[in-house]
Formats: C-alpha cells, sequence, structure tokens
C-alpha cells in the first residue's frame, strides 16, 4: 500500500507558516513502525503543502484537539477521492466517534500494539471503527524515520527516550495518554542520539528530546547521559523544577551537552498552581532554580498559563515581569485550555463553564475556550495577548539574549538567540497569534464543538 501519515496543522500566528525549527516525532516514528511492505511519505502541514492528487492508497491523519478542523476538512476531502482516511493522535483518543464522523477507521491511544493489525486490516479493505492501543514496554522501537523529514526544519534530532509523567497537573492530559512511566533501553536511545547522517553538522550535534518529563526517573536518566557524556552532542528536554537538588544529576546534564530545559513553571500565585495540582513548584525557589540551571550554562525554557481561576487581567501581565526577573530564557504563554482526559476538563464541564459555541479551533493553546473566574473570556484573551507583546518586546528579548551570550554555554547562547529572535520578529511584525474571535479561516466550515453539551455528538456547523 501506499501510505501518506499527515502531521495536521492549523497556523496559530497570523504569519505562521514560514518557518519551524523542529518537527514533530509523531509522523516519523509512526512511519518507521510502518512494514517495509509499504511504501510510505510523511507530511508535515506546519511547512509543508498537502498534496490532494497523491496516488495513496491510506492517508494517515495524526491531529491534536486545536488542529481537528482542519484535520476533518482533510479527512472529508481525501475520502471524496476515494481514499481510505484514520486518524489518530490525542483528539482523537478522546473523541473517536467524533473522528469517526470524518474517518474510516480511528486509533486510540498509542499504535504500537495494533498499528501492523489496522495496516493489514486497510490493506484487505476491512477497516474496523475504533482499534484501541494499549500503553506496551518500549522496547526494539525502530529509529524514527528521519530522511523522511522537509528540509524546512532547523533541527532534526528528535528523541523520545520515555513516555508519561508521575506528576497529575489538572490541565493535563499526559497521564491519560501514555499512562504510567515507561523507559526504552538506553542502547536504543543512544543508537538514535548518534545518528549522524543528516547534511548540516548542527542536526547532527543537536539531540531534542519530545518527553513528556525526561528526568522523572533518576537512575535511569543519569544512566543514559553517562552514556551520552563522550558522544559530545547538544540536547534539550522538558523536565521538572526539582532537578536543581540533585548535584549528581546537574553535572551529569551538563557533562553531556544539555543547552537548554523546559519547566513548566505555570503560573506565580500559589493559588493557581494548588489549583493546577502542580506542588514540585514552589514560588520562592523560582530565581534560585533558574540559577542553579544557568550557573552550569543551560538555558531555561519555561511554560506559564493564563486563566486560572485566581487569575487577574493584572496579575496575567504582571507574569511579563515576573518571569524576566526570575531569569527565564524563552517563555511559552498559554491560554489554559479544558482537554478531555484532564481534571480540569470535568472541572469546568461539571461547572457549566465550558463555551458551547467554541469549535476545537479554540483549543490551539491561544484561545479562550471556556468562561474564567475573574474575567471575561475576551478580557482573558485580551490580557494574554498584552502579556505575550510585553514579553517579546524588543526590550526584553534583547536583554533575555545578550544575558544568554554573556553567561550560558554557547548550544544555550544559541538557542536563546534563535527563539527570542523568532518570537520577537513576530511581535516586531506586529503577528500575535492569530485570534480566532475574528480570524478563522475555520469560521464557515467546521462543526461546533457542541459535543461538549449533549454529552453526544452533534455535527451540525453553528455558522452553517
Ligand atoms: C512533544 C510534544 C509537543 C512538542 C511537539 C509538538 C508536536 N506537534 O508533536 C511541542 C513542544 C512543540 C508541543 C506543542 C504543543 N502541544 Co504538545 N505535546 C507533546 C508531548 C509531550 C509528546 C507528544 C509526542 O511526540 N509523543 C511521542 C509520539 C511518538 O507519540 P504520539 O504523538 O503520542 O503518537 C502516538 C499515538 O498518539 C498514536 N498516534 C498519533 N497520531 C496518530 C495518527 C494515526 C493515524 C495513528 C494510527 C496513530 C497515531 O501513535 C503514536 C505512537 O504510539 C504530548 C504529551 C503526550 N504524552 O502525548 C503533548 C501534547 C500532545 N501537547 C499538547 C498541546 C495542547 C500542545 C500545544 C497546543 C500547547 C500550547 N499551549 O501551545 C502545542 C501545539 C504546537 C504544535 N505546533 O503542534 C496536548 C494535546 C492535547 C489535545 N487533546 O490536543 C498534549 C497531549 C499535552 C497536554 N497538555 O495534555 N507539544
Ligand atoms: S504538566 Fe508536565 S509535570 Fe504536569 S502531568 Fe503534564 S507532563 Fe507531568
Amino acid at each position: 500500500m501506499k501510505i501518506d501519515i499527515i502531521v495536521v496543522y492549523i497556523q496559530r500566528y497570523r504569519k505562521g507558516h514560514e518557518v519551524d525549527f523542529v518537527p514533530p516525532i509523531t509522523g516519523i516514528h509512526l512511519a518507521a513502525l510502518t512494514p517495509e511492505t509499504h511504501q510510505v511519505r510523511v507530511y508535515h502541514q506546519q511547512v509543508q503543502k498537502i498534496d490532494f492528487n497523491t496516488d495513496a492508497d491510506l492517508v494517515a491523519l495524526s491531529f491534536f484537539s486545536g488542529f481537528t478542523p482542519e484535520a476533518y476538512r482533510l479527512a472529508d476531502i481525501f475520502r471524496s477521492k476515494g481514499k481510505m482516511v484514520i486518524g489518530g493522535g490525542p483528539h482523537a483518543t478522546f473523541w473517536p466517534e467524533e473522528a469517526l464522523q470524518h474517518c474510516d477507521a480511528i486509533l486510540t491511544g498509542e499504535a504500537e500494539s495494533v498499528w501492523k493489525e489496522m495496516l493489514k486490516d486497510a490493506e484487505n479493505r476491512q477497516l474496523k471503527p475504533i482499534y484501541r492501543g494499549t500503553p506496551e514496554p518500549l522496547i526494539d522501537l525502530p529509529t524514527p524515520r528521519y530522511d523522511l523529514l522537509p528540509n524546512a526544519y532547523f533541527v532534526k534530532k528528535v528523541i523520545q527516550a520515555t513516555r508519561g509523567c508521575p506528576f497529575t497537573c489538572s490541565f493535563c492530559s499526559v497521564p491519560a495518554v501514555n499512562p504510567g512511566f515507561r523507559m526504552r533501553p538506553v542502547a536504543e536511545v543512544i543508537k538514535e542520539i548518534s545518528y549522524d547522517r543528516f547534511p548540516f553538522w548542527w542536526q547532527n550535534k543537536l539531540a531534542w528530546f519530545w518527553d513528556d518529563n525526561l528526568t522523572a526517573h533518576r537512575t535511569y536518566v543519569k544512566s543514559l547521559l553517562k552514556e551520552m557524556v563522550p558522544l559530545k552532542k547538544w540536547w534539550l528536554t522538558q523536565a521538572s523544577m526539582d532537578i536543581v537538588k540533585d548535584q549528581e544529576l546537574m553535572d551529569l546534564m551538563e557533562a553531556s551537552g544539555c543547552i537548554g530545559v523546559f519547566f513548566g513553571i505555570e503560573s506565580f500565585n500559589a493559588e493557581s498552581l494548588s489549583e493546577a495540582n502542580k506542588r514540585q513548584n514552589k514560588i520562592d525557589h523560582y530565581r534560585e532554580i533558574v540559577d542553579e540551571v544557568h550557573k552550569r550554562g543551560i538555558a531555561v525554557m519555561a511554560g506559564f498559563i493564563a486563566g486560572f481561576d485566581h487569575d487577574t487581567s493584572d496579575s496575567i501581565e504582571e507574569m511579563a515581569e515576573n518571569l524576566q526577573a526570575i531569569g527565564i530564557d524563552v517563555p511559552f504563554m498559554s491560554i489554559l485550555t479544558p482537554y478531555k482526559g484532564t481534571p480540569l476538563y470535568e472541572k469546568l464541564m461539571q461547572d457549566g463553564r465550558i463555551l458551547p459555541d467554541r469549535g476545537w479551533e479554540f483549543y490551539n493553546g491561544f484561545n479562550v475556550a471556556f468562561k474564567p473566574h475573574n474575567m471575561t473570556p475576551q478580557e482573558l484573551l485580551v490580557a494574554h495577548r498584552a502579556l505575550w507583546n510585553k514579553a517579546f518586546s524588543p526590550g526584553f528579548v534583547s536583554h533575555r539574549i545578550i544575558r544568554a551570550m554573556k553567561t550560558l554555554n554557547p548550544g544555550a547562547a544559541w538557542l536563546s538567540l534563535f527563539m527570542n529572535g523568532f518570537y520577537g520578529l513576530k511581535q516586531v511584525r506586529k503577528n500575535p497569534p492569530v485570534d480566532m474571535l475574528d480570524f478563522s479561516p475555520y469560521r464557515n466550515q467546521v462543526p461546533a464543538n457542541a459535543a461538549h453539551e449533549s454529552g453526544s455528538i452533534q455535527p451540525t456547523s453553528r455558522y452553517a
């Protein structure tokens, strides 16, 4: 069979498609899991055009909730052209019946246990509607098909060493999507880190871990890092803030070439952190934790969320100064979003606070899909945009870049320059995130997210 795997995307900035740095691993991982008897291509819609005249027999769509309207649009087009269409990923996992209105079959959960069976059934034109993947030990996973990545991506070596996270933050679906915490054998991960067939030196040098929380199992991560030291690579990952208490781990991170860690800091408000069940974060220690990472020359990327019940417009805007004051090198600022599979979703549903007239395009981390406590949805949106614009204003951006150049290791300084430059330019070009309230390519074509209200699926468009 000829298979096109499409990693779906909807632009999240007014000019959002021109460049991106790091590819998702999902498409090239699925391609690697695909038996060699099939011919497989991978499209990343974020940087590539979709070939609607493809000769593929099967189109496999991977999508997050926020990209669902586009996934369904693509599915409908491909099916009208006689293609078999299947879907998977975190949205389809929680809304399989909805996705089945557009796809011939859905894979829920992780693919490894059922992917080959699904392909076989597709080949025989006997697809069942739902394939339920079960979490398996992460042993003998193939190396992702890096060769199928488009040139548009600056970084190419994306890796996953572990799945899952031991924490249970209220807004996060990781515990439901990837239950438990599972680790790949160190030798298999090292094989991928050593992959050296990319055309440019930095693509061979830099490994980006797309793990939920690589440092969760200390013994494991230390044995991995010990093996990485002689490879002399640069690498980045997500981690929890408590890593700084473990000096041996910090030493190994530095020695093995870590250039950046991403912390989910989320908030500067103790009540919001408690609401988020983010008990591992201690506000009083933010500054010293960031300093501790900086001492090793490593950059700190961090996620912040606007829209908790204790947030106000002022407290959201103040986050720009707060994150600057604690020394964050690259901030990522999102709007709280109630994804199914999270305690947050259950709570907001129970309280009748999910806005039924907002389609899935509002679930992209940059738009409001629920009734905030202290603000209107519009006020939350405006406060988030103000935060974003301030955090990436020329003064803030240049301060972060200069500090990184002076104090961090060369890889970390490079990271700060690139990422701050990228988002800083968007700000200068007045190119903030796309505001779906007044700018939506989906306005006239997508089904509303009415499922929330009824508990069942109502595939009617609120714009029709
Ligand atoms: C790495 C990652 C990122 C990376 C890469 C993004 C990307 N497009 O892959 C970055 C940091 C950029 C990112 C950003 C965002 N992310 Co993210 N991310 C993850 C993370 C931690 C791991 C995903 C991953 O690569 N896993 C490894 C690969 C191999 O597995 P996989 O993708 O899960 O795919 C498996 C199955 O789902 C299945 N599968 C997937 N697709 C398909 C398709 C078919 C046809 C089939 C058969 C099977 C199948 O098979 C795969 C193998 O088992 C997950 C958490 C998680 N545990 O899933 C969150 C997660 C996917 N992200 C999430 C979100 C919300 C976002 C953002 C919107 C956040 C924001 N506020 O901006 C942005 C979107 C940006 C973008 N451009 O896509 C949510 C999605 C929730 C939802 N219902 O949509 C998750 C689940 C975390 C959470 N908060 O709950 N993310
Ligand atoms: S937000 Fe981060 S720490 Fe919390 S459960 Fe999700 S992956 Fe784990």
